[in-house]
């Protein structure tokens, strides 16, 4: 093996936008997107690899100034420092404190084609994000691999997963930084696992030494930049935020609207029926199974009326058999990747032998995306994406497969990410002005533009509880705020307990899924003794109740990026005790709520308050923050603790979003020394409609030194659904509440 060091810099000069400095063995390209957003790319070849994540452009290089040693490039925020001999990246704050160098002894090199950066590892430095990573929240002394992989049975420690974010935030010194290295190759992350305790390190199989550089002071802003840089999600349509029932598989329709109408028999509420695989026939992606699913327009006409909205799978594997329209379409118009001799590649998977589609290529995608007809006629508003890391039987996709000009060794990573896009580009067009509602299993940095992503099979253990929610939490960083687990755990199956328990913690997630493998127990909320089902009903409506200040949240994520699951890292980023791995599992759901997971077992749980006060929602009873408190914690009241100054918004219960509710908005306040302030946020919940202006949104403030609760004038042109607000108090003495008409103008609320 050869190590081939980045050597000197031979050349500086400034052209289009960018400073490129020559080295005998490579270029290095510096580009600014912003005052805190720095890209630096280094590549031993002509032109550098394009990117899947990246959906902005750099703007005019910044000031920069040249002596015989070194370029400094200054932003307002940022100083690069770029030594010359050796070419070294090192970045400083404005006002020249260091927030990340390369490691003076290493920098960049490769070794035969894998690039790898060394950086200097600071004595009290921590890591977090990586997306979905098991493992600590501080990932300091850990090491991971990108390399998007169907993981079942995967264990607590496993690595890797299915999907890849080679984004990271660095905390030292008080200062915070990110890094994204944009490169599709298996990708590698050291956090100084190596401990020799002066370095840490990435890097990868192949590509180009690509990442830009995130300089931004605060978690909360670093993650604003980053999804800046590579894209918010959209509004998801309203119904996926109910409860949603899931299983491998409900067998026939009968089975499928049976379940369905046992929820509205129960008063439970849902939204959300899935079919899995076994609603084809014989696996065929794009097909009804004749005999099981005879009339599915008339299933979902019939889920319809009772408020269900059907979700279906599909896999990205495509049946070898003559006459089905997908594989005779693809094969005449050379749509599958292919080994270099121009043969289809072909791997088993459920329909046995597969081709598998080049999502890389456009042309596909669209192919890809006006099939879904087949669904979207009789009536399915969402598509399930699995499979696509993509999976086959044995796993080993050759290397020399072929996906257009690249093979599998450069674009496994970013299979799963164009899938989805191709899924959510062809149903947005067939679905018209109708969100659709996308969920997938691979992924990689910007699948936020397209679709919602679950954990893939976990299992029924109270490990794997909290790990997932840790998983969850770990995504939010890196731009995925509609995300979820398995709630009971995909493989083996729970005990009551647990069921119940998780839950109850899957209410306080962004996506609620009960999903279960074939083989094991039905998992519906009644399957569990009547004692049991009345816990878990009473979680999901309060998961109904939530629905506002939920939907609020997510309209966040939209303008912001900031997730909807924040490990208190974000926000209490100074605090080493919320890294303490006894804490490291709780944290905010939106703004205001903070949740505790608890295991099954245990009664009690050590909870951390960070700096504040806070309020147990159940009790009302108000702690000091800054203290471990020993909080009560049966089966039927997870602690959810709520910060002094809270404003949540609530609905009465709703068996479904569909269901219009009695009309009154709830503003609930939580007493608080410091004003507060929420963006609620509104609109049909199903349709674009916002982007021409059809939303209702206000400001709420909350103003203690002035004893006043302001909700300023709405905005939009969305009507509210609900025509009454009313005020309920917390923690101010007396209890008080006020009913006020939802009228568009602004309202003063005095107490
Ligand atoms: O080889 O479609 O992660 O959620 O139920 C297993 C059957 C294929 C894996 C998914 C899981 C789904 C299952 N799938």
């Amino acid at each position: 093996m050869q190590i081939e060091i980045l050597g000197n810099a031979d050349t500086v000069s400034a052209a289009n936008n960018a400073l490129i400095i020559n080295t005998p063995q490579a270029q290095a390209t510096v580009t600014i997107y912003s005052p805190t957003i720095i890209r630096v790319c280094i590549t031993r070849n002509k032109e550098a690899d394009a990117s899947f994540a990246v959906i902005k452009q750099p703007v005019s290089l910044a000031e920069h100034t040249e002596t015989t040693k070194a370029v400094e490039i200054n932003t307002s925020a940022l100083k690069l420092v770029i030594n010359k001999s050796p070419l070294r990246f090192n970045f400083y704050t404005a006002d020249g404190k260091a927030l990340s160098e390369d490691d003076p002894r290493f920098g960049t090199n490769w070794q035969d084609s894998r690039v790898i950066t060394y950086r200097k590892l600071y004595p009290d430095e921590k890591f977090i994000g990586l997306g979905e990573k098991t493992g600590d929240l501080n990932r300091r002394g850990s090491h991971y691999v990108n390399w998007n992989t169907d993981a079942p049975f995967h264990g607590i420690t496993t690595d890797p997963l299915y999907k890849t974010f080679p984004f990271f935030v660095g905390l030292h010194s008080g200062l915070t930084y990110g890094l994204f290295f944009d490169n599709t190759h298996k990708s590698y992350f050291d956090f100084g696992a190596t401990t020799d305790e002066q370095t840490s390190w990435f890097g990868a199989d192949g590509g180009d030494m690509n990442y830009y550089f995130f300089g931004a002071q605060g978690i909360r802003q670093i993650i604003q930049d980053y999804t800046w840089l590579t894209g918010r999600m959209e509004m998801p349509p309203l119904w996926s935020l109910g409860y949603q029932q899931c299983r491998w598989s409900y067998m026939s329709d009968e089975e499928v609207l049976e379940v369905a109408s046992t929820f509205r028999e129960r008063q439970i509420p849902a939204d959300v029926m899935y079919c899995d695989i076994d609603y084809m026939e014989g696996f065929k992606i794009f097909t009804w199974n004749k005999d099981t699913f005879a009339n599915p327009k008339k299933m979902i006409d019939q889920l319809k009326e009772m408020d269900f909205k059907l979700i279906t799978i599909v896999d990205p594997g495509i049946k070898i058999e003559k006459g089905y329209q997908q594989y005779d379409e693809g094969m005449e118009r050379g749509y599958f990747a292919t080994y270099p001799d121009g043969q289809p590649y072909t791997a088993s998977v459920w329909p046995g032998r597969c081709h598998f589609p080049d999502f890389l290529n456009d042309e596909v995608k669209e192919w890809w995306g006006a099939s879904f007809t087949a669904l979207t006629e009789p009536g399915v508003e969402g598509f399930w994406n699995d499979m696509n890391e993509p999976a086959a039987w044995g796993q080993n996709v050759p290397w020399l497969v072929k996906f257009g000009k690249r093979f599998m060794p450069e674009i496994r990573n970013v299979y799963g990410m164009e899938m989805a896009k191709a899924t959510y580009n062809g149903v947005r067009k067939i679905l018209g002005n109708k969100r659709p509602f996308v969920l997938t299993r691979a992924a990689y940095s910007g699948t936020q533009r397209y679709s919602a992503i679950w954990t893939g099979d976990n299992s029924a253990s109270d490990e794997h509880m909290l790990m997932g929610h840790r998983l969850v939490n770990s995504l939010g960083i890196t731009g995925i705020s509609f995300t979820g687990v398995d709630i009971g755990g995909f493989i083996t199956d729970p005990t009551p307990e647990l069921m119940v328990r998780w839950n109850s913690l899957g209410v306080y997630t962004p996506m609620l899924r009960n999903h279960s493998s074939e083989g094991t127990l039905r998992r519906e909320p009644w399957q569990w003794g009547e004692e049991n089902e009345a816990i878990i009903k009473k979680d999901i409506e309060q998961r109904y109740r939530l629905l506002p200040y939920i939907y609020s949240g997510f309209y966040q994520s939209t303008q912001t990026g900031l997730p909807l699951n924040r490990t208190l890292a974000i926000d209490y980023t100074n605090d080493e005790k919320v890294f303490d791995t006894k804490y490291q599992n709780q944290f905010l759901f939106g703004d205001f709520m903070l949740i505790a997971p608890v295991i099954s077992t245990v009664q009690t749980a050590d909870v951390y308050l960070p700096e504040g006060d806070w309020y147990r929602l159940s009790s009302g009873e108000k702690f000091k923050g800054k203290q471990v408190v020993n909080a009560a914690a049966p089966l039927t009241d997870l602690p959810v603790f709520i910060k002094a100054g809270a404003i949540i918004l609530m609905q009465n219960i709703v068996q479904s979003t569909a269901e219009k509710g009695d009309g009154i908005l709830e503003l609930h306040i939580w007493n608080g020394t410091k004003p507060t302030e929420f963006v609620y946020y509104e609109d049909d919940g199903t349709t674009y409609n916002y982007e021409k202006g059809e939303y209702y949104k206000r400001v709420i403030t909350f103003t203690p030194q002035q004893k006043t609760i302001v909700l300023s004038a709405a905005e939009g042109k969305f009507t509210s659904r609900y025509n009454t607000i009313k005020l309920v108090m917390h923690g101010f003495g007396k209890a008080a509440s006020k009913e006020v008409t939802n009228k568009n103008d602004e309202i003063t609320i005095t107490y």
